[in-house]
């Protein structure tokens, strides 16, 4: 659903738009918490400003009313989260909101977390006025992994992320990996990285790219996501670099069985057997070990499964210019045929241009 933008003034949501620019500063920082955001304004100036730099540090409100200091009194605070209402590593953000008398707090989405939440309401008993919808949608863009953990999901937040050429396709011919994309949608790929709980890929890709599915080139995030490989027979290669890094930078394979050599070799050089005999068990046991948003970076053969089966909750394009050919291996090869008068439509989220590379970021039909 839109929220009515319109019935904010250009000020307003540009004050919005900056409390949403500060908390994705905390990108790859604050998970398994939300990225944050707080603009505090006095009589239309901006007088402080605050984001969640590091899960367990403090909390927007709190370090822009701390910039504010006495210039709080009478202000507006705008926040990308309902302020919080409960002690939890950080005091509640609604108390700190009453004790510096600030006048209203516009928040882009309400807290979904039971224990914290239901700060509106304190703020409201102690006469502060607050408002919610004010760049909702980008907040719940920004902090969607968080918010579906919260809700209630058994799932990770899963976020498909494919190179393709002009014609569609992951690979040429002869089936042979290498770069599609240039350095800037590389460097975006780590930002993606960067933010994800978990980078997963199938068998296939992992024995003909041999990735590091490490971060690189961007801001470490708090903690290294863990890497996953689809193996459903422990076809991963000793030799491989996954393997070989295996007990620097956390390793699972998603298995059929944990008997049999292939197993217990890669269980001897630090690789996590993860024994699922379904797709939707094996997301469901990654969710139970705290992974909020699984990034997978192919192949087709995975890609086709999750869209299949509806595992999709974004999927993000980067379309190179240039064409794999006759006999390419097309990135959609394996998702099920569907009828050209029924085509349910993804909804485009946003496109970018990265150097001569085009990055699609889409939401599948209906969500
Ligand atoms: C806010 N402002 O900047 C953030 C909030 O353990 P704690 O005290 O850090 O609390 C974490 C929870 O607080 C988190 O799950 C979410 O509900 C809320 N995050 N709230 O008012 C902030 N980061
Ligand atoms: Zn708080």
């Amino acid at each position: 659903m839109k929220e009515p933008e319109a019935a904010w003034s250009v000020r307003e949501r540009a004050w919005m738009r900056r409390a949403l620019a500060l908390a994705g500063r905390g990108w790859g920082q604050t998970a398994p918490n939300p990225m944050v955001g707080a603009v505090v304004v006095r009589d239309g100036v901006v007088v402080g400003t605050g984001f969640h730099a590091r899960f367990g540090e403090a909390h927007a409100e709190a370090v822009a009313l701390g910039v504010a200091g006495e210039l709080s009194r009478g202000a507006d605070v705008y926040c990308t989260l309902e302020p919080c209402n409960a002690h939890g590593k950080q005091p509640p953000c609604a108390e700190l909101l009453i004790a510096a008398g600030v006048h209203r707090v516009v928040a882009a989405i309400p807290d979904p977390n039971p224990v914290k939440a239901h700060g509106a309401e304190r703020l409201r008993a102690a006469g502060i006025a607050v408002d919610f919808g004010l760049g909702a949608e980008a907040a719940r863009e920004l902090n969607a992994p968080f918010l579906h953990w919260a809700g209630g999901a058994s799932r990770p937040w899963i976020t498909l992320k494919l190179a393709v050429s002009l014609d569609g396709a992951i690979a040429g011919a002869d089936r042979a990996r290498g770069w599609l994309t240039g350095e800037a949608a590389r460097k975006q790929v780590h930002r993606l990285r960067a933010g994800a709980d978990a980078i997963a890929v199938g068998i296939g890709t992992a024995l003909v790219d041999d990735p590091a599915l490490t971060v690189r080139g961007v801001r470490k995030p708090r903690v290294a996501p863990l890497r996953v490989v689809f193996d459903r027979q422990a076809r991963l290669p000793i030799a491989s670099r996954l393997v070989r890094t295996a007990r620097r930078v956390p390793t699972v394979i998603v298995t059929a069985t944990a008997d049999g050599a292939p197993v217990a070799a890669l269980t001897d050089k630090g690789v996590e057997a993860m024994v699922a005999p379904t797709l939707q068990a094996a997301l469901q046991a990654l969710h139970g070990r705290g992974v909020h948003h699984l990034l997978v970076e192919g192949g087709a053969g995975l890609a086709g499964a999750l869209l299949a089966h509806n595992l999709v909750d974004r999927l993000v394009i980067f379309e190179a210019p240039v064409f794999l050919g006759a006999g390419a291996l097309g990135a959609f090869s394996a998702v099920p045929a569907a009828a050209v008068d029924a085509l349910p439509r993804w909804r485009v989220i946003e496109r970018r241009e990265l150097d001569d590379d085009l990055m699609t970021v889409l939401a599948p039909p209906g969500a």
